[in-house]
């Protein structure tokens, strides 16, 4: 199954979210009709990412469902694609290449789809797993040249997608700006170059001015733990 076109997606993380719960968040995301699922997390979830993949696909049919590796030791075939994520925004070799080598003999022996995606982690007013995990600096949310400097290199390189991350829980989400200013510099198909944006989205406004900035998926996963005090589908409405 294609991820593909625009809309919502819901991030399910595999260490806070038991097989019981990804079937309800399944259920409910299929019912409001999101675009598609990722799972994953920045701190390794292995034990339970398979159960909670498979969880997602039982319980939401029809809805794509994408790994959003924190690292390697994440991988399963209960997915329809791999974010192949390189942390761009940082200069630390594991998160650049070192991980993707490490998937190499998972991925000869079970066949997924990979999105080749650069991964931009923008500064979110906190420090957020991923920038502690990765030990890596985000770029200031200030700077739209700088990261969109990033999107146009990583398509050079020949990256098929971009990824901007304001980090789980972030305090303030990915800046109207950045968003379009990446873009520009990632302009849409053909061919077809996704931009996801994701990180402290926790209103259908903000996922709505995301769209509106050009980010063709909107991300979302705290609010949805915490059980949205926004209905599912005012988000799936506002990001569509
Ligand atoms: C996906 O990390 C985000 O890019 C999810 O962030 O948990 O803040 O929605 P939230």
């Amino acid at each position: 199954m294609k991820l593909d076109g625009q809309g919502l997606l819901v991030l399910v993380d595999p260490v806070r979210t038991s097989g019981v719960e990804a079937a309800e968040i399944g259920r409910q995301a299929k019912a409001a009709g999101v675009r598609g699922l990722l799972i994953g997390s920045s701190f390794d979830g292995a034990a339970q990412t398979h159960e909670v993949a498979r969880a997602l696909r039982t319980h939401a049919p029809g809805i794509p469902v994408a790994l959003f590796p924190g690292s390697a030791m994440q991988l399963t075939d209960q997915v329809d694609l791999v974010l192949f994520l390189s942390l761009v925004s940082g200069r630390n070799p594991q998160y650049l290449i070192e991980e993707h080598v490490r998937a190499v003999p998972f991925l000869q022996q079970h066949p997924v789809a990979t999105l080749s995606t650069a991964y931009i982690l923008i500064d979110g007013g906190r420090v957020t797993s991923v920038e502690s995990v990765s030990q890596t600096r985000p770029l200031p949310a200030d700077k739209p040249e700088l990261a969109a400097a990033h999107a146009t290199a990583a398509l050079l390189i020949g990256m098929q997608a971009v990824y901007l991350e304001a980090g789980s829980g972030a305090e303030r989400p990915v800046p109207l700006d950045i968003i379009r200013a990446c873009r520009s510099a990632v302009p849409p198909p053909p061919p077809d170059r996704p931009l996801f944006v994701g990180g402290g989205i926790r209103t259908p406004e903000q996922a709505r001015a995301a769209r509106a900035a050009g980010a063709d998926f909107v991300v979302i996963g705290t609010v949805v733990e915490e059980g949205a005090k926004h209905d599912l589908r005012a988000f799936v409405e506002a990001a569509r």
